[in-house]
């Protein structure tokens, strides 16, 4: 079994503790993808300190030169694109073109942060004063910790990575402990394109202890997080507890409105892949359909056909729909949420077991499923079962329909299927989701557009956009009086 290490100021090294452990195959429960390093709150420490003593080169680096050093990140992760996305599909689970998808939007991200070197503007703007000069610039907020989440091993740490390395910040990054393998590729392809070391550190590991010394760390100056709503909640309130920038992107339950006058086609198509690609496990997939009841008969016929037309497998085969589930712990959840639904007394209309037989046994594999005539008030109406799960509600109108879409804790993605202008726009302007889409699924976003959630969902700056860069900098404003004279009249009235 191939042993991998940390990455700590330019250095492969071991943990303090010298503990390791393993990471296997999700569809094959036997097959080890390799030995990781348990890292502790020792490693976190060394990392800070390397970033901290980086952070001054990397940081008056003008910006355009640190924009080289993603350029050849992309070239690298180009070259590198196919074998980093079956390091995806291994270690992760996802069906290979979902992988590849997230190494392009790895690399879309990266090439968006490097254009970026030499667009790191500030404002000028009159002063109320005579002979003054005002203007502000950008500095680096610091040191900042980047937690990621397993279900988007590459492109979350990604868009996390690339803006705030163009920004001039050192990190430490802890990437989900199911997940090391592609962090340690991720942090090979910025030693290859010459990152100064010290300025991406990688531990890998448990996550909690680790989290927790980034966060109240003093040398830590912000913490970028994608994860679960408990975790991110309670790192961004120990964050504010030490007046530090926490940005955190958790959970959804997002939402499609399929209104009578829809194309139902085209509906089909946007929820079957919202509901089911990557199995469900990505925080805007698609778990609640509300259905206008013109068309609720028509519009469930077609979704359990389609679902039944679904191949579920090994994601490594090009022609698999649905893959198996991350690991154990995700698989009992999915199969408990479904136990709920049944037991609530929502209609199981397709699917609901866990798979056995041939190649099912070696790995987490779920049925795609489908709960008909749930009702709001349901469990698995409203909290994130991350699987492949979809619930069907069926609503009078499209004012019921919003209310329902808007009755979760959670505000991360939604779409309404219309092919009525008027009623698009008052969805647009009345459902409480940060990422708003009409006539196409839930799912993803572009990097050039920012990305993140209301509610529950998400706090602190959007990411991606030109809000990252917001998040990753500190705005300075500066005043120069270049008069000969001294001022008469008060400064600053
Ligand atoms: C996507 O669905 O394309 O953890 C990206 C997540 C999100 C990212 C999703 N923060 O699933």
């Amino acid at each position: 079994m191939t042993a991998y290490k940390n990455y700590i100021g330019g250095q492969w090294v071991e943990s303090v503790s010298g503990r390791t452990y393993q990471v296997y195959n999700p569809a094959h429960k036997t097959e080890a993808v390799g030995e990781f390093q348990t890292s502790s709150v020792d490693d976190a420490g060394a990392a800070v300190a390397a970033a901290r003593e980086a952070l001054p080169g990397w940081a008056n680096t003008p910006a355009p030169g640190r924009a080289a050093v993603l350029f050849r990140a992309l070239e690298i992760m180009g070259r590198r694109a196919e074998e980093i996305a079956r390091a995806i599909t291994t270690e992760e689970g996802k069906p290979i073109g979902d992988a590849r998808g997230e190494v392009r939007r790895a690399m879309n991200i990266i090439e968006y942060a490097a254009g970026e070197g030499r667009r790191m503007f500030g404002y000028t703007t009159p002063s109320e004063l005579p002979n003054t000069v005002a203007y502000t610039v950008k500095r680096p907020l610091g040191v900042v910790g980047v937690i990621t989440p397993w279900n988007f091993p590459i492109a979350i740490p990604a868009w996390k990575m690339a803006p705030a390395l163009i920004c001039g910040n050192a990190l430490v990054f802890k990437p989900a402990s199911s997940t090391p393998l592609c962090a340690v590729k991720l942090a090979e392809v910025f030693e290859e394109a010459g990152l100064p070391p010290g300025v991406l550190n990688l531990i890998t590991g448990p996550g909690a202890q680790v989290g927790n010394a980034l966060v109240e760390d003093p040398r830590v100056n912000g913490i970028s997080f994608t994860g679960s709503t408990e975790i991110g909640t309670a790192l961004y309130a120990r964050g504010a507890g030490v007046l530090k920038k926490v940005q955190a992107e958790m959970g959804g339950k997002n939402a499609v409105i399929l209104l009578s006058d829809a194309d139902m086609d085209k509906a089909l198509g946007g929820i079957v892949q919202g509901a089911f690609g990557s199995t469900g496990q990505r925080c805007t997939a698609t778990s609640r359909v509300i259905v206008e009841e013109a068309v609720y008969d028509e519009f469930v016929a077609g979704l359990l056909e389609r679902t039944a037309g679904l191949r579920v497998g090994d994601g490594i085969d090009p022609e698999v729909d649905v893959s198996p589930l991350c690991g154990q712990g995700q698989y009992d959840k999915v199969l408990e949420y479904i136990g709920v639904g049944a037991e609530e007394g929502a209609n199981l209309a397709y699917g609901g077991r866990g798979l056995t037989g041939g190649e099912y046994d070696e790995g987490y594999y779920v049925e795609p499923t489908v709960f008909t005539d749930v009702s709001p008030d349901m469990r698995i109406a409203k909290e994130e079962i991350f699987g492949p799960v979809l619930t069907v509600f069926k609503a009078k109108d499209l004012e019921e329909a919003i209310e329902i879409s808007n009755s979760v804790e959670f505000g991360l993605s939604s779409s309404v299927y219309t092919r009525d202008l008027t009623r698009a726009f008052e969805y647009i302007n009345t459902v409480e989701t940060g990422m708003v889409h009409v006539n196409a699924p839930t799912l993803g976003g572009e990097v050039h557009l920012p990305f993140g959630g209301l509610k529950s969902s998400g706090v602190g700056q959007r990411e991606q956009g030109t809000e990252a860069f917001d998040f990753f900098t500190e705005t300075i404003t500066v005043y120069i009086d270049h008069g000969e004279a001294a001022r008469q009249q008060a400064r600053f009235i």
